[in-house]
């Protein structure tokens, strides 16, 4: 039997914080599903099929990465995949009220389990909309993103000018 765990997330675009948790959950885990949520409600920078190109570029050396998307709720993506286990990154206390409360509505729903993996600090200031704003007006984000990821924001930027 394989032991499966997902992380979920908008992933738009996939940073450096993003992929420590998705690499620690490698080690800890027979695959690891990686589903890029769908929200009608919030436009992305990039589409859903471009964060999953990039999620499969930067996971492809850890070689026990799935990686998909899904429009619903992550409790039946789970349920589909027989996934038991939510893996997700805790940054700060800030993350901890919202992260809490999801993980108890979806342990009501399903009885899947949430764990949680400290953020590596190096790692705890960054999300993906803070660097969008950083990279938008200039600043340098080459050490918060893999190489091709800089690149396709460096790009997308320069092309919404
Ligand atoms: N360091 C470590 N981990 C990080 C970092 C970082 N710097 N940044 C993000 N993470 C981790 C966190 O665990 C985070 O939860 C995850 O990566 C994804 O981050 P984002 O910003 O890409 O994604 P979010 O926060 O928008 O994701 C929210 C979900 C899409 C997971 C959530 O809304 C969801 O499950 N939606 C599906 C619909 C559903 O089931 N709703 C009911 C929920 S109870």
């Amino acid at each position: 039997l394989l032991r499966r765990a997902v992380c979920p997330g908008s992933f738009d675009p996939v940073t450096n914080g993003h992929l420590d948790i998705i690499a620690r959950a490698s080690k800890l885990y027979d695959v690891v599903h990686v589903a890029v949520m769908i929200n009608k409600s919030k436009q992305g920078l990039f589409t859903v099929e471009e964060r999953i190109e990039l999620l499969r570029q930067v996971t492809a050396e850890y070689g026990n990465v799935v990686v998909e998307s899904h429009h619903g709720l992550l409790v039946d993506f789970c349920k589909e995949r027989d996934i038991p286990a939510i893996v997700k990154g805790l940054r700060a206390v800030s993350d901890f009220d919202y992260e809490l409360q999801m993980a108890q509505m979806n342990n009501g729903l399903s009885g899947v389990e949430t764990l949680f993996i400290p953020t590596n600090p190096t790692y705890s200031f960054l999300s993906s909309s803070l660097v969008k704003e950083v990279a938008a007006w200039g600043g340098d984000v080459s050490h918060l993103l893999p190489p091709v990821v800089l690149e396709a924001l460096t790009g997308r930027i320069a092309g919404d000018r």
